[in-house]
């Protein structure tokens, strides 16, 4: 009945993970809790759970993402305060647990906390840059939203019933293989990493038809705004890149579970395929990653310089190679594992290729806030951050594209260094600038800023003093995923990143404090306009938060910028004669449904409850069938309803000031002198 699943998996043999447990359950009660005292179940499952409007799906993204790099740093913190400690001791974690700390890390970090937060801000802006009404499909979209929750649920409950992986957030076989790690734990991270898969692919597919079938008219490929040309090379990355990873699980699940053998070093098996199939997804995957930060990087750089882009046409191009290039780099994570001198220096060499258009776009943000009037907001700030360090962290890049060199750093702590210093300052950095750039367009109020400065400072600092000592580390030889050693030189280093780990851990509450304070004052930081930055790209247009159709009427786009565009033609807020009918697509559970059976599913196939597992795919094929068979999935929302929604919204414009960033310091009016390009 129970497959594997018994008493002793509850998590009471040590002391740590069972506070872990108990943080965990009690952190849903108190949402559960939260909910009920507020008395918002009713609102929370027909307005929310079951929603299929873009806007409210990328908000439950964003909100999973910000619980996941909660969840994400507390582990990072605990490897932090290990490592300070473990000098010729055993610290306070013992390997096994310290092994699932790292392993749980990485896994949160780039599958629940950076994919949801990247599907989040595609989802909240993407449409409506493009002058659309929705993404191509929406129902489509809420079930991405939940497999991709089923996914992080599945990691939460890890936490409470069974062990999680080892086996690093990689899982490399032959460790991986049952052979060497039986037991629960790699099964969690092969069928959450599965599961959430399927969403993803499924955002990919998306994002793509949206943008080259949604695009208001005159919005042409070369007018996108560059955050939805990030998202559109992205989503083809995707959807070329995650069958890579769902295979290679399915083929590890097939290994560890029926008895195949497919990774084993016996009956005809090879590791390396694993290794290879991985990372064929793994190097466009930091792609997929940082391509929507270079996105809302662009978008800030401009806003906030007051500038046109510079060097759209080749930032755009950029973006493109960039795509390209990342399917032909994937041997660099395993330059060690024994080919040819020939085969490694080809991928040596490409994977220095890329850092061209890289280096291209760097240069194209420089040129924008050269003799643009800055206006120094977190969004901003966290974008000069992002520069000046990611170009730090680029060159370490470079060096470990050098074989002769990686021979010598592979597995250091420099490694480790360096992809944190292109995922924090490059990822992460970009995805905070967005989410402080678009909340008061997704809740209409904006974040407090002294609270984002704060933030902003703390995470630099924090960053420079929690990583740059592994370098160091790395050329003492230090090897990444060390639990304790017995070298006295590294220990002063591994302090010294403990103190950073620390004053990162105040970015993180200078985060939560700025949400809260910002919830609280929200009345004296209202958006009323739609248009708080006095921004140049269409979702500025709309009203904050958006109208569930977002434009009552499609834009007219002539030219790329195409809100500043109109702004200057002062045809901004041109009112239709009349209003039309808009068919919207109704809510429905059926998304939500799909996306707890998956979980459900995923969870007995862990614990080899196989009845469960069949009937909880019974109802996905279930509710698949009830909703494709279901006509009466739309509504039509009325001119006369359209009419009092947009009346009330031009009565708010008229109480807004008429640029709310005319007393800024360092206000333009008019757009800056432009550099020739
Ligand atoms: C917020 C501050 C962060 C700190 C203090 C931190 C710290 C750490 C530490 C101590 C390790 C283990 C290093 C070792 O193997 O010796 C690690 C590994 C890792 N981190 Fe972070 N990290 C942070 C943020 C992030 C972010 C934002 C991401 C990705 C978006 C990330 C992704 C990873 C990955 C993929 C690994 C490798 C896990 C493995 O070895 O399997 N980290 N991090
Ligand atoms: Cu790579």
């Amino acid at each position: 009945m129970f497959g594997r699943l018994t008493i002793d998996s509850l998590p009471f043999y040590s002391a740590v993970a069972a506070s872990g447990a108990a943080v965990t359950v009690l952190g849903g009660l108190a949402v559960a809790g939260a909910i009920t005292y507020f008395g918002a179940w009713r609102m929370v499952m027909t307005q929310w759970v079951s929603s299929v409007d873009h806007k409210k799906i990328g908000i439950m993204y964003i909100m999973l993402a910000l619980v996941m790099l909660l969840r994400g740093f507390v582990d990072a913190a605990m490897m932090r305060s290990q490592q300070a400690i473990a000098y010729n001791s055993e610290g306070y974690l013992p390997p096994d647990h310290f092994d699932q700390i790292f392993s749980s890390h990485g896994t949160i970090m780039i599958f629940f906390m950076a994919m949801p937060f990247l599907s989040g801000l595609a989802n909240l802006i993407v449409p409506q840059q493009i002058g659309s009404r929705d993404v191509a499909f929406p129902f489509m979209n809420s079930v991405s939203l939940w497999l991709t929750t089923a996914g992080a649920g599945l990691m939460l409950i890890s936490l409470v019933v069974g062990k999680f992986s080892t086996a690093g957030w990689t899982a490399y076989p032959p460790y991986s293989g049952v052979e060497y790690t039986p037991g629960v734990g790699v099964d969690y991270w092969l069928w959450m990493v599965f599961i959430a898969g399927f969403g993803t692919t499924m955002t990919g597919i998306n994002f793509l038809v949206t943008i080259i079938k949604n695009r208001a008219p005159g919005m042409t490929m070369f007018r996108l705004p560059l955050f939805t040309w990030t998202i559109l090379i992205t989503s083809v990355l995707i959807i070329f890149a995650f069958p890579a990873l769902t295979v290679a699980c399915a083929m590890l699940i097939l290994d560890r579970n029926f008895g195949f053998h497919f990774f084993t070093n016996a009956m005809g098996g090879n590791m390396m395929n694993y290794i290879n199939l991985f990372w064929l997804w793994g190097h466009p995957e930091v792609y997929i990653l940082i391509l929507p930060a270079f996105g809302v990087f662009s978008e800030v750089v401009s806003t906030f310089s007051q500038k046109r882009l510079f060097g759209y046409i080749s930032l755009v191009l950029a973006t493109c190679a960039i795509g390209l290039l990342s399917f032909t780099v994937w041997l660099h994570h395993f330059f060690t594992m024994g080919s040819s001198a020939k085969v490694n220096s080809f991928f040596g060499t490409m994977t220095t290729i890329i850092s061209v258009p890289t280096g291209v776009k760097v240069f194209d943000w420089l040129l924008t806030m050269y003799r643009g009037r800055i206006i120094f907001k977190p969004p901003m700030l966290f974008t000069i951050g992002f520069l000046v360090t990611f170009v730090i962290g680029g060159l370490s890049g470079v060096l470990l594209a050098l074989p002769p060199i990686d021979y010598l750093m592979h597995n250091t702590t420099f490694l480790v260094a360096h992809f944190h210093n292109m995922i924090i300052p490059g990822v992460l950095f970009g995805y905070l600038a967005g989410y402080m750039y678009w909340f008061p367009k997704a809740f209409g109020f904006k974040l407090n800023e002294k609270w984002g400065t704060r933030a902003f400072w703390c995470w630099i600092v924090g960053f420079y003093v929690a990583f740059m000592p592994l370098y160091v580390l790395g050329m003492l030889g230090m090897p990444r995923r060390m639990e304790h050693y017995d070298i006295a030189a590294w220990q002063p280093h591994l302090i010294v990143a403990g103190i950073g780990a620390f004053i990162i851990l105040l970015g993180m509450i200078c985060l939560a404090v700025q949400l809260v304070v910002s919830i609280r004052e929200r009345n004296q930081a209202l958006d009323l306009s739609g248009d708080p930055w006095n921004g140049r790209s269409l979702e500025w247009a709309t009203s904050s938060p958006a109208a569930p159709y977002n434009f009552a009427v499609l834009p007219k786009v002539e030219s790329r910028d195409a809100w500043w565009d109109m702004k200057q033609r002062g045809v901004a807020y041109e009112r239709p004669a009349e209003y039309e009918d808009i068919v919207m697509p109704k809510n429905t559970y059926a998304g939500l449904v799909i996306g707890v059976a998956g979980g459900v599913f995923g969870f007995a196939a862990i614990w080899w409850m196989w009845w469960l597992a069949l009937l909880s795919l019974a109802v996905i094929a279930a509710a698949i069938i009830y909703r494709a068979s279901d006509d009466d999935d739309e509504f039509v929302m009325t001119a006369s309803e359209v009419k009092a929604i947009e009346d009330e919204r031009f009565a708010q414009l008229a109480k807004a000031p008429k640029n709310e960033m005319a007393d800024e310091p360092g206000f333009a009016g008019e757009p800056a002198p432009e550099p020739a390009e």
